[in-house]
């Protein structure tokens, strides 16, 4: 099995300035290059965008400080299932049998933050001709209540599980930026770029595009960070924007 992951990054689908608002225009130009490049074995994993991080923020939840609060929880997993709701039904407009995996239900954090999330079934999912799509979420965490786990954590999670071929990263921007705002075409040391990699702008619990990288970088497999307009070229193999690998 020749598996392929795509990870939509939350704030290419929704507006990240606007709590709880999609992106509907570009979510529609992702659906779109998805449904035209038919990719066998594709799963996607969406981010929080204005939906996740809108909500944990508010109940100061992240990846490393918990909650038990069930409104907390309830809020946070609540928003994520809503935009999951919103990516699926893009998709099934334009004829992919998209189904939702909530990682809620099946992953788990133990006591030192490590993360596990079952893949059999997204194997199956993909044997039986779905695309699987997880979403960043809230994860029951041994000794903290829940957590956020970011798409990121998901992607190398389920990345490696399935040793996929070919992982891809749609950002806002065309791949990771030097001090110039040109591409840089490859990474393989966090070193090299620590100081290019600033803090997000928008509010955003999981690391913005240091943590992006620093995920990447943990993958056995090369890994490319590029802009919507790149999907395309991306699922036809192609090698668009910044191309990790550690
Ligand atoms: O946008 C975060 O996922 P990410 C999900 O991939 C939540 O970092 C719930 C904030």
């Amino acid at each position: 099995m020749s598996v392929t992951v795509l990870k939509l990054g939350g704030s290419v689908i929704t507006n990240k300035d606007r709590a709880d608002t999609l992106d509907g225009e570009t979510l529609g130009h992702v659906a779109d290059a998805i449904s035209d490049a038919a990719v066998h074995d594709l799963v996607l994993v969406h981010g929080g965008g204005s939906f996740g991080h809108h909500h944990a923020n508010e109940h100061n939840v992240s990846k490393t400080t918990g909650s038990r609060d069930i409104e907390a929880v309830i809020d946070i997993h609540g928003a994520m299932k809503t935009l999951n709701e919103f990516v699926l039904s893009r998709l099934h407009d334009r004829g992919i049998s998209a189904v939702p995996v909530h990682p809620f239900s099946v992953a788990v954090r133990d006591a030192d933050a490590s993360l596990t999330l079952p893949t059999g079934q997204i194997e199956t999912m993909l044997d039986e001709g779905f695309v699987p799509v997880l979403h960043g979420d809230v994860v029951a965490h041994e000794g903290e209540g829940v957590t956020v786990v970011s798409g990121d954590e998901l992607v190398v999670s389920v990345a490696s599980h399935l040793d996929a071929d070919r992982v891809g990263f749609c950002s806002t921007v065309p791949g990771v930026l030097d001090e110039a705002d040109e591409v840089i075409p490859e990474i393989t040391t966090y070193e090299s770029v620590a100081d290019v990699l600033g803090e997000s702008e928008s509010t955003d619990v999981t690391g913005g595009m240091a943590g992006k990288v620093r995920s990447l970088l943990e993958l056995g497999a090369p890994a490319s960070i590029f802009g919507p307009d790149d999907v395309s070229a991306f699922l036809a193999d192609e090698n668009p924007g910044t191309r990790i690998h550690g």
